[in-house]
């Protein structure tokens, strides 16, 4: 079949599919692209990276803002070493830290839920929030994120249930003198800021109430 597909002059090209199976998730399936993700042992400009990619059939395309060891790098066009070779090479250099394909997650979205709020959550959309849910969630439950607020209601909520909730800490502790201490909850009770801003980032999905821009992430009242 490959081979076939590999003679057929209306093929421009094929790329592997590379299939990860976790026992407890749901398999992700990542498609090779012409992209390679490299790190340096140093800063370097765009051009000295260039050059020391132009070996490898890649062309550095620019850096990360954040860290200019690190670039993203396309196969020059012609090179017929796959970005997947190309990394492993690059991964035996002296100078390069790590190196790897910048591989498409083909996971497939979610369609819309059906929590009863939800279509009234304009702002979803527009921050492209909805673009990050998927049919399953490799990393649900896996990542917790601290609301560093005025509290949380750690004793359960129809979109937050008590097993998502990690322990907090009252750092404020909002009473004269201050007592800070490991009871997260709001104080007084009916201030409930933390908790609006608790289920704005991690309401459920569950048909019900509004849906958190990470629905399946765990929270760490703080
Ligand atoms: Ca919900």
């Amino acid at each position: 079949m490959i081979q076939a597909l590999d003679s057929d002059t209306a093929v421009l090209r094929m790329v592997p599919v590379y299939s990860l199976i976790d026992t407890l998730r749901t398999p992700t399936n990542l498609v090779v692209t012409d992209e390679v993700i490299v790190a340096f042992d140093r800063e370097r400009t765009l051009a000295v990276a260039t050059a020391a990619l132009e070996p490898f059939g890649l062309e550095a395309i620019h850096a990360n803002p954040f860290n200019r060891t690190v670039f993203l790098a396309t196969l020059v066009d012609g090179n017929e070493v796959s970005c997947v070779t190309a990394a492993n090479t690059l991964f035996a250099e002296e100078h390069v830290r790590w190196a790897t394909p910048n591989f498409h997650n083909a996971t497939v979205p979610c369609s819309d839920p059906s929590d009863n709020y939800y279509p009234q959550q304009f702002w979803m959309p527009l921050i492209h929030g909805d673009s990050g849910w998927f049919v399953t969630n490799p990393y649900a439950d896996t990542v917790s994120v601290a609301v560093i607020d005025d509290g949380v209601d750690t004793s359960g909520h129809l979109d937050l249930s008590t097993s998502r909730i990690d322990p907090g800490w009252d750092v404020a502790g909002f009473v004269s003198p201050p007592s800070p201490d490991s009871d997260p909850s709001p104080s007084p009770v009916d201030d409930s800021h933390g908790m609006r801003v608790t289920g704005i980032l991690a309401a459920a999905r569950n048909d019900t109430g509004l849906v958190g821009v990470d629905p399946w992430c765990r929270i760490r009242p703080i």
